[in-house]
């Protein structure tokens, strides 16, 4: 058989960035909501995923927990399947390109855009003795980081659609004044598009910060501590599992409906389907075994990692090299542009 000789050269990859701050234990939301999507995508895609501590520090950390925690998420993060030889993980202060192009963006940022944002409106209203500038130009310096790696797509939850909306304004300003300098990026929602709430107010999203240890399952919870979390989760007095995302007054099954559906890939309605007629205790002893088998392996393979210091070193090491040549071609650009001497 004659071969075929005319071959067409394959598309280069598109790019990811996202990341999560170290600010506290990782969430099952943290987890569905966006870790878990970013390993189904790490074959299609050039990936590069960070641990964003420069971020944190928008709000008081204790220093030895921020430096712990920031091995623990990369140890997460491979527990959870993404594999450092397909992509590029490193600590966002090792890349001093990120607040470099964060300052020079905050010199094309408004002041009015800053203060529509609804995490700016939330954090200061919940940290009122800390309402600091960093809490309040934290869009900009997320703009840096997703601009300098020329990013085709940006997984994130829903409530960050906003900062990639205004990393766009910035960019297109930006392009507008230099020509094309930064690609425009667009945000990408899970599939479920799942957003988990709190299992204490169901109508509010689970959150690492929340003060109230009940309202979230970390991943780093005992078993038997995320079985009762989900036992204790409030519900309502109708006794009925339906799936009614708009029925406030079924927020807390739906969200466990929700969380069921998200663990083991089903819809949700056949989810309400197969409990309904059933206690709500049965389902909550469902849910729970099905949240601790998720949680099981990724815990398993975290507890291995976190020890291997040396390894996790290597690669944030290897990634933060990656991440530097990658980064400093896209600013070289950038100081040019501005009119910066550049040797
Ligand atoms: P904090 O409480 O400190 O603000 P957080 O728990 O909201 O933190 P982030 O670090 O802000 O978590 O978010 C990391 C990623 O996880 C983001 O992409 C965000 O959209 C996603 N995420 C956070 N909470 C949830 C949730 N409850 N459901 C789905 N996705 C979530
Ligand atoms: N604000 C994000 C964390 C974050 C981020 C980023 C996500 C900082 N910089 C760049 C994606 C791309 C959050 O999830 N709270």
């Amino acid at each position: 058989m004659e071969e075929n000789i005319i071959s067409t050269p394959a598309e280069p990859k598109k790019r990811i960035f996202s990341g999560v701050q170290p600010s506290g234990n990782i969430t099952l939301g943290n987890y569905l909501g966006a870790i878990k999507n970013w390993v189904d995508l790490q074959d299609k895609y050039e990936c590069i995923y960070a641990m964003m501590d420069l971020h944190t520090i928008t709000v008081r950390q204790t220093p030895a927990e921020l430096r712990k925690r920031t091995l623990e998420l990369l140890a997460l993060y491979i527990a959870a399947g993404i594999d450092p030889e397909k992509c590029i993980m490193f600590v966002q202060s090792h890349n001093s390109a990120h607040a470099e192009l964060g300052w020079i963006l905050n010199c094309y940022t408004y002041m009015g855009e800053l203060q529509r944002m609804t995490q700016f409106k939330d954090k200061s209203a919940r940290h009122a003795d800390n309402i600091n500038a960093g809490l309040f130009t934290y869009p900009v310096l997320m703009a840096a980081d997703i601009l300098l790696y020329q990013t085709d797509y940006v997984p994130v939850g829903k409530d960050q659609l906003q900062h990639i909306e205004i990393c766009r304004d910035i960019a297109n300003r930006f392009n507008s004044l230099y020509g094309n300098v930064f690609k425009i990026p667009e945000g990408l929602l899970t599939k479920s598009g799942a957003k988990i709430m709190s299992l204490q107010d169901p109508t509010k999203k689970m959150s690492k910060s929340d003060e109230n240890p009940k309202a979230f399952i970390s991943m780093m919870d005992d078993f038997n501590v995320i079985a009762k979390k989900i036992k204790s989760a409030v519900t309502d007095s109708e006794g009925v599992i339906e799936y009614r995302p708009d029925d406030e007054s079924k927020a807390g099954i739906n969200n466990l409906i929700s969380i069921m559906a998200a663990v083991t890939g089903k819809a949700p309605e056949s989810i309400a389907q197969e409990f309904s007629g059933q206690g709500y205790g049965v389902f909550k002893a469902a849910v729970a075994d099905a949240v601790v088998e998720t949680v099981r392996p990724i815990r398993e393979e975290y507890d291995r990692l976190i020890k291997d210091k040396a390894y996790l070193q290597g690669i944030y090491k290897n990634g933060a090299e990656s991440a530097h040549r990658l980064a400093n071609r896209t600013l070289k650009k950038v100081y040019k542009k501005v009119g910066f001497v550049v040797e």
